[in-house]
């Protein structure tokens, strides 16, 4: 278990910490027993809004003035608008302010906006404030904030401490995501092209999974500048934050240029760091040479950082492998309606989404239940495929090194067509210039594989006239199109075909 802050820093705290743990109340006794294992004691000693009818009236919301009649939410809202200075100086007002204004999701925002965002290197101090504020260690201030009470203040610090393994052990065999040492092409393509797996053998003589760690790393790329979300940092810093911080979502590494960076050679040339699997075969968009987008990643997070739920951009398949650390997935099929995931009509984008640590909190139970969940650990050195389409939540379980790359199977050719004919507002990692991938991979395609392009092309005008039927259904629109030959009407269909564009959730 993590220790508190407090008595990570300062042994003098830990009496006080001791005593505000012996006086948890209700509130965080159910969320232990809800979360499988007990949260430490908040730092500063904030404790849930539950445990406030245990105070005995000792309530550090009372010295709050006016700004009482806001609730925390409001309250936090607020604070978002003020500078740097303002903000600091509010939080030295009272105890309950202090409790607010130290959040540090507000001093990442602060941070995000100030001309810090653009230095690629500079030295994290383990949170944003004292980033900001170019804080070390000794100078962060402590205030015993025992009698501040608010879920808003205390949940983050549960999210942050969830213990993951309730979350990713006791999979039942049903979800379990298949394993083999590997595959061989036929295979995938008769079976396996529209199911998750995990290959545990094929990506072991990769000389990056042979030779690559988070130190190893560090001494050949200490200065190279790799995009991590919203910023670009060096990875002598992004180590520094990766090794200490507190951040429910902590930022991830994830960059598409790390090949040119890094100077690595990749393919079954002399010297490369790693190659693309044999077994998912010829990946189409090669044909899209230059123009294809982007394809492949490096990602590196400390552990519990990962990816909220998504789906593979342009409905490209990916198999996605750990060379350090370990990844708990949590899959399902393109059609599944996931708890806790809410998209938007048009399908474009999830609304509303969760923190990881919330998902499982919130979602995670519900959703292991369902039919089609699909759940696995892929350690060190072993890879996994994530078909077209299917939804996928990722955390690291460990701080984690990992390769990721995108491709297009020859059975997915009908989903990408479709994909790129019909949302062409959702298609994205293209160059600006290339104006209509649509087009571009269909004259690729004919060029390489005609046979393969007109089934495509087959498979695209039946979805689209299955859609058209299913909407005139939806609409009351009597279907009988005098040239055609009528077909019968089955009505919506929430079956599960494993991967087709016509089981989406419009
Ligand atoms: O490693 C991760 O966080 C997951 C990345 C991902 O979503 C993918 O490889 O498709
Ligand atoms: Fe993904």
């Amino acid at each position: 278990m993590l220790l508190p802050n407090n008595q990570r820093h300062s042994p003098k705290l830990s009496s006080e910490a001791n005593s505000a743990k012996s006086q948890r109340k209700m509130t965080d006794d159910q969320d232990a027993l809800r979360i499988g294992s007990p949260i430490p004691t908040h730092p500063l000693g904030i404790k849930p809004l539950g445990n406030k009818y245990f105070a005995g009236g000792n309530d550090a919301r009372r010295s709050l003035g006016t700004l009482q009649v806001l609730p925390d939410e409001m309250l936090m809202q607020l604070l978002e608008y003020l500078d740097q200075r303002t903000l600091r100086l509010l939080g030295y007002s009272c105890r309950f302010l202090f409790a607010c204004c130290i959040s540090d999701d507000l001093w990442k925002s602060i941070f995000l906006e100030s001309e810090l965002r653009s230095k690629t290197a500079f030295e994290w101090k383990g949170t944003w404030r004292a980033t900001v504020l170019g804080f070390s260690v000794d100078q962060r201030i402590w205030i015993d904030c025992g009698n501040v009470f608010s879920d808003v203040l205390h949940r983050p610090f549960v999210c942050n401490h969830i213990s993951l393994d309730r979350y990713t052990t006791n999979i039942p065999a049903v979800n379990t995501i298949n394993r083999f040492e590997d595959l061989t092409y036929e295979e995938f393509a008769a079976k396996w092209s529209n199911k998750p797996f995990i290959l545990t053998e094929c990506i072991k003589p990769w000389p990056a999974y042979q030779s690559w760690d988070t130190q190893k790393l560090l001494e050949l790329y200490p200065d190279v500048d790799f995009r991590a979300e919203a910023v670009d940092w060096s990875f002598t810093t992004y180590c520094q934050y990766m090794s200490d911080n507190h951040d429910e979502s902590p930022l991830y590494l994830f960059d598409r240029e790390f090949a040119k960076k890094m100077k690595l050679e990749i393919g079954r040339s002399q010297g490369a760091a790693y190659w693309k699997p044999e077994c998912f075969g010829p990946d189409l968009f090669e044909l899209l040479g230059d123009e294809r987008p982007a394809h492949r990643w490096l990602i590196i997070g400390p552990e519990r950082s990962g990816s909220t739920f998504h789906k593979d951009p342009n409905a490209t398949s990916a198999w996605n492998a750990v060379i350090r650390g370990a990844k708990y997935w949590i899959m399902f099929p393109p059609s599944a309606l996931v708890p806790g995931v809410y998209v938007s009509k048009d399908n474009s984008e999830v609304t509303s989404p969760l923190s990881i640590a919330e998902w499982l909190l919130e979602f995670h139970a519900e959703a292991r239940q369902l039919p089609y969940c699909r759940e696995g650990i892929c350690q060190a050195g072993e890879i996994l495929h994530v078909p077209s389409g299917w939804w996928h939540l990722v955390v690291n379980l460990e701080p984690g090194i990992a390769l990721t790359q995108n491709f297009v199977p020859k059975s997915h050719i009908a989903d990408v067509l479709t994909f790129l004919k019909d949302r062409p507002e959702q298609v994205t990692g293209f160059k600006k210039e290339v104006t209509d991938p649509y087009g571009l991979f269909v004259d690729r395609l004919r060029e390489e594989y005609l046979g393969l392009l007109e089934d495509g092309l087959n498979q695209l005008a039946e979805r689209q006239a299955q859609k058209k039927r299913r909407w005139d259904i939806a609409v009351g629109k009597n279907t009988v199109d005098e040239d055609q030959p009528q077909k019968k009407s089955t009505g919506f269909s929430f079956g599960f075909g494993f991967g087709g564009e016509e089981d989406e959730i419009p």
